[in-house]
Formats: structure tokens, C-alpha cells, sequence
């Protein structure tokens, strides 16, 4: 065994027994840890300053009560999170999520991923995630103001524009950062850098809310060409219908894919005739429908129920998971690769499970693993505090290309660093240790805060 080795094995078992009951935490400790092997073999510093175990334990875990009234007068309760993992490269930085299956698992899960992603957008952002179980769905509009109204009252005594800057994920979309923005306003004054995702009428960036998806597709674009390939005439799927998946659809779209399919938590839709976007925007954007009604405006096409088949089993030459976490399984993986599939980018946060990942590397699929591939939202999120740093605001066109050349640099460190520890081609691998390097440097160079 290694040094390398020696050092991950033990600190992972320390890991497991702290927090024994955290899963999803626990599979991304497991999928990082497993790829910086040959780093500690390297640099046998980073050892001696024992940076693993300190970096894995966040610098603060805030939990706290949000008690807001129902529309029927009612006290609810909900349980509210925000993991500040790590300041070593920034200010924390990274979404709310609102959705019932929300736990402190999963915000550590997502602050321990957001740590390396925003470390590899390349700029000056640490790793941060927060959320609640709270469920918007089926909640008035009202509802969900005194909700947020009520979570923010308690959140905004710990974020600030060079402190912690939150921003939306899953269930937290324009209307959230809207009332969270509002609340945090009347508490503290006009300081228009503590949130991102904000509305174009104050504050916000052009280009935030196509960024995740966007990028993801630009991720693809990268590893495509470099096999001398194309997005032009491919066949793609897209699950989820939120923010990151109809954003990812429509630049798959603009480069000449064919979405066929996509889906929400009660099933999917297969158009072959491609998906109609603006009749996906209509019910999700605007009326928060469920994704069956699609077929009442597009009759040829049609829903299977969630318990009744798989998204994945649809033959595509392009997979974009852009829903949730552990939303595409090992055999979900195995169908795929039957199928001829050509490449995979993760919109979602942790969506493949890590057996999934190996069936894709094995069957030599290219593979956009999510910390690089879906760091284009908070990339974009970056320049929107830059912008209001500066006080003004940057063209659609600007902010693109920005973002454009963020995901293809990204793309070329993992390659990069993929080539340098031994396992070329491998994205898993490359992003990890390239935003880890960035990370551990840092550490080790501000002695031990
Ligand atoms: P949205 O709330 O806009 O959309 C989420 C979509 O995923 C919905 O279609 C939802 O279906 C589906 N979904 C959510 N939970 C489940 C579940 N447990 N089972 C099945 N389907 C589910 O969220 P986003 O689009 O913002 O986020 C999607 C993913 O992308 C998440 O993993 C998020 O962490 C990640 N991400 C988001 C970024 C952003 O900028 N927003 C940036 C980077 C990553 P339903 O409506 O039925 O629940
Ligand atoms: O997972 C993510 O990167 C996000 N939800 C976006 C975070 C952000 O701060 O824009």
C-alpha cells in the first residue's frame, strides 16, 4: 500500500465513523477521496498537514427552525440548513435547495462537492450549500413568501456579500431569491452581492439563468471535439424539466441535437418528433404543471409514469442528468451503453451513482463528470457579484463567452490534470485533483485556521 493509500484509507474510516448515518455525504467523501490517492503519493506535504481530514469537516454547520403560517393560519415547522464548508479560496458560496428530502446528509454532500467545483471555475469562491425540507409544491405563492420570509430572517445573520453568498438549486428558483433578496434587504440595507440568481430588474446577471445548462452543453462540446466529434445530429436526453435541464435542452437544440425525452419526479416524456421547448417553458416556468400534461399539447408523444419505466432506456447517443442525486443506476448505465451511447454530462449533482460511472468508463463513454461539468451556474453566479461589485452589467454575449471559455478551461485542467496523475481521459479523476490542488495549496499556505 502506499503512502497515498495509507493516508485516504484512514481518514475515510475516521470519516465513516463520524458521520455513519449520512450516506449521500458520505458516497462523495468516498468518489473525491478515491481520485487523490496519487496526489498524497506526490506530495507527501499534504499529509504531514493532515489537509483531508481538515477539509472534510465543514469549517460550520448551521441548523436551525423556520416556523411560518399556512394559508389556513396554521403553524408549520421546517427544519433550515447552511453548511459553511470552506473559505480557504473565498467567501462560501453555493445554492438553497427546498425539496422534502432535504437532511444534513445532503447539504454536506453538495457543500463538500461545491468546494472543488467552484475551485475550478478559477475564481475566488469557497464552498458553501444551505437548504430546507420545506416542499414548495402545491403551496400558494403566499406560502411560499412567509416561508422564505421566515428562513431568511434566521439565515441572514450568518451570509453577507464577502461572507457566504447563496444563490437557488433545486426548488429555489426566481421567485425564492426574489423573497429571499427582499427579506434579507429589510433586515440589512440594499447590499446587492449577498445572493445570486437575482432578477435582471436588481441585480441580477443576464445569462444566470441559462448557465448550468448552457455549460453543461459546452462541457460536452469539449470532450465531443476532442474525439472529432459533434453535438450536430446527435440524439440527447435530458432528464428533469427544472432550471438546468430546460436550459441544457435548449443549447443542445441551438446545436443542432434532437431532444427526445425528459422528464420530472412522476415520470418522462418521449417526443420523437424532438421536444417542444416553449410548450415545457409554458408548464414548468409558468404554471408549475406536472410534465404529463406535455401530451394534451403534443398528442403523438407520450408519458410512462416514473414507476413504469426508466428515462435511460430510450436509445440516445447523449445523456444529460439534470434532476437529482443517484437518478441513474448501475443497470440504468448498462442500458445506455447497449444502446450506443457516446457521452455523458451531469447538469444534476451527483446523479450517476459511482457504479454507474465505472460501467461508463469501462465501456469507454466519455464521461462530464458533474463538478466540472455543471460549474457553469455558479461560474456565472461569480460574475454576477463581480458585476455588482462594479456596479454595472455586462451583454448576454459577454457574459457567454465568459462562461463558454470558463467551461472549456475547465475542461482542459481535468484533461490536464488527468494526464499528470496517471489516468488520462479520466474526468473523474482530473477535475477532483485539479480542484483540490487549488484548495490544498491554499490550506497549506494559510497555516492552520
Ligand atoms: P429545479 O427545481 O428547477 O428542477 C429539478 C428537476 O428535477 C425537476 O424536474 C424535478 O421534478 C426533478 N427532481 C428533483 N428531485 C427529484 C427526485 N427526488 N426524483 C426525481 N426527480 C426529481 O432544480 P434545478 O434544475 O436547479 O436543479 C437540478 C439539479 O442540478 C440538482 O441536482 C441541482 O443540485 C443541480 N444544479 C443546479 C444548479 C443551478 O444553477 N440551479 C447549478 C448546478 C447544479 P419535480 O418537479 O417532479 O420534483
Ligand atoms: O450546485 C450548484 O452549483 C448550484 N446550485 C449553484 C450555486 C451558485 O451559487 O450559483
Amino acid at each position: 500500500m502506499t503512502k497515498g493509500r495509507e493516508y485516504v484509507t484512514e481518514v475515510f474510516k475516521k470519516v465513516k465513523e463520524d458521520n455513519a448515518h449520512e450516506s449521500e455525504f458520505l458516497q462523495a467523501v468516498k468518489e473525491v477521496f478515491e481520485t487523490l490517492v496519487p496526489v498524497f503519493d506526490r506530495y507527501p506535504k499534504y499529509i504531514e498537514e493532515n489537509i483531508l481530514e481538515r477539509l472534510v469537516e465543514p469549517e460550520r454547520v448551521i441548523s436551525f427552525r423556520v416556523a411560518w403560517l399556512d394559508d389556513q393560519g396554521k403553524v408549520q415547522v421546517n427544519k433550515g440548513y447552511r453548511v459553511q464548508y470552506s473559505s480557504a479560496i473565498g467567501p462560501y458560496k453555493g445554492g438553497i435547495r427546498f425539496h422534502p428530502s432535504v437532511n444534513q446528509s445532503i447539504v454536506k454532500f453538495l457543500g463538500f462537492e461545491q468546494i472543488f467545483k467552484n475551485s475550478l471555475t478559477g475564481l475566488p469562491i469557497g464552498g458553501g450549500k444551505g437548504g430546507s425540507n420545506f416542499d414548495p409544491k402545491g403551496k400558494s405563492d403566499n406560502e411560499v413568501m412567509r416561508f422564505v420570509q421566515a428562513f431568511m430572517t434566521e439565515l441572514q445573520k450568518y451570509i453577507g456579500p464577502d461572507i457566504d453568498v447563496p444563490a437557488g438549486d433545486i426548488g429555489v428558483g426566481a421567485r425564492e431569491v426574489g423573497y429571499m433578496f427582499g427579506q434579507y434587504k429589510k433586515l440589512n440595507g440594499y447590499k446587492n452581492g449577498v445572493i445570486t440568481g437575482k432578477g435582471l430588474t436588481y441585480g441580477g446577471s443576464l445569462v444566470r439563468k441559462e448557465a448550468t445548462g448552457y455549460g453543461a452543453v459546452y462541457f460536452a462540446e469539449q470532450m465531443l471535439k476532442a474525439n472529432s466529434k459533434d453535438i450536430a445530429g446527435k440524439i440527447a436526453i435530458v432528464s428533469g424539466s427544472g432550471n438546468v435541464a430546460i436550459y441544457a435542452a435548449e443549447k443542445l437544440q441551438q446545436l443542432g441535437a434532437k431532444v427526445v425525452a425528459m422528464s420530472d419526479s412522476s415520470g418522462y416524456i418521449y417526443d420523437e418528433n424532438g421536444i417542444n421547448l416553449d410548450t415545457i417553458k409554458e408548464l414548468k416556468e409558468k404554471q408549475r404543471e406536472r410534465i404529463s400534461k406535455y401530451v394534451e399539447f403534443h398528442p403523438h408523444s407520450v408519458f410512462t409514469k416514473a414507476e413504469e419505466g426508466r428515462i435511460w432506456s430510450i436509445k440516445t447517443d447523449l445523456a444529460f442528468p439534470c434532476a437529482t442525486q443517484n437518478e441513474l443506476n448501475e443497470e440504468d448505465a448498462k442500458v445506455l451503453v447497449e444502446n450506443g451511447l457516446l457521452a455523458v454530462s451531469e447538469g444534476a449533482n451527483m446523479p450517476s451513482t459511482l457504479e454507474a460511472i465505472n460501467v461508463f468508463h469501462q465501456a469507454g463513454v466519455l464521461f462530464g463528470p458533474a463538478k466540472a461539468a455543471n460549474a457553469g451556474g455558479v461560474a456565472v453566479s461569480a460574475l454576477e457579484m463581480s458585476q455588482n461589485s462594479m456596479r454595472l452589467a455586462w451583454t448576454f454575449e459577454e457574459v457567454d463567452a465568459k462562461l463558454y471559455d470558463i467551461m472549456k478551461n475547465i475542461y482542459e485542467e481535468s484533461v490536464k490534470a488527468s494526464k499528470e496523475f496517471g489516468q488520462e481521459g479520466n474526468l473523474v479523476l482530473g477535475s477532483n485533483i485539479a480542484g483540490f490542488l487549488k484548495v490544498a495549496e491554499a490550506m497549506s499556505t494559510q497555516g492552520l485556521v
